[in-house]
């Protein structure tokens, strides 16, 4: 069964003016809808094809025989974790478990996110910004390449933003700086990143 574009959680324009309807309109019906196409094309007809999406990533992480598979893949993937990043009135009360998290590793909410911009801003071209919990249990910030996701390796996901410049060029222009800044203070679901931490 081919793979589908999983619906927005939210409306197109449930997130502005952080993020406008316009962008919304694109980012997830052309860009992640280009995703899930290509790869149904790239996997059909072969084993993949009836494997789950995360079985498919992994299978294909490392192989530069299946690079379009894995860059598709990994972006269906890396999209959907996106959208649920992210909520109409996001940015407001930390969980406490979280927040207790947030003081212990990085020093504070406030520390965080500036480890979280600063990873943004520096991740050169196109890419995302993570906060995961490594295998010791700590919450640190990694930022990832195109289409890199930390479900190739120990660390679990807690939420991600996407620094490509399709995310944020409509509404931003060049001013990456801005848009983390709106996600961090506007959009983030902090109760979804806490729910990550199991
Ligand atoms: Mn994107």
């Amino acid at each position: 069964m081919p793979f589908e574009l999983p619906a927005l959680p939210y409306a197109l324009d449930a997130l502005e003016p952080a993020i406008s309807a316009r962008t919304l309109e694109f980012h997830h019906g052309k860009h992640h809808q280009a995703y899930v196409t290509n790869l149904n094309n790239l996997i059909k007809g072969t084993p993949l094809e009836s494997q789950s999406l995360d079985a498919v990533i992994r299978q294909s992480a490392g192989n530069a025989a299946q690079a379009g598979i894995f860059n598709n893949a990994a972006q269906v993937w890396n999209h959907s974790f996106f959208w649920h990043s992210m909520k109409k009135g996001g940015g407001g009360t930390i969980p406490a478990a979280l927040g207790k998290r947030l003081q212990d590793d990085f020093g504070g909410v406030d520390a965080f996110k500036q480890a979280f911009t600063q990873a943004g801003l520096t991740q050169f071209g196109s890419g995302w910004a993570w906060l995961v919990a490594g295998t010791d249990g700590k919450l640190k910030v990694v930022k990832t390449a195109n289409a890199e996701t930390p479900l190739t390796t120990t660390d679990t996901p807690l939420v991600v933003c996407d620094v490509w410049e399709h995310a944020y060029y409509l509404d931003y222009q060049n001013r990456r700086g801005d848009f983390l800044k709106a996600f961090l203070d506007n959009l983030i679901d902090w109760e979804f990143a806490a729910a990550n931490m199991g």
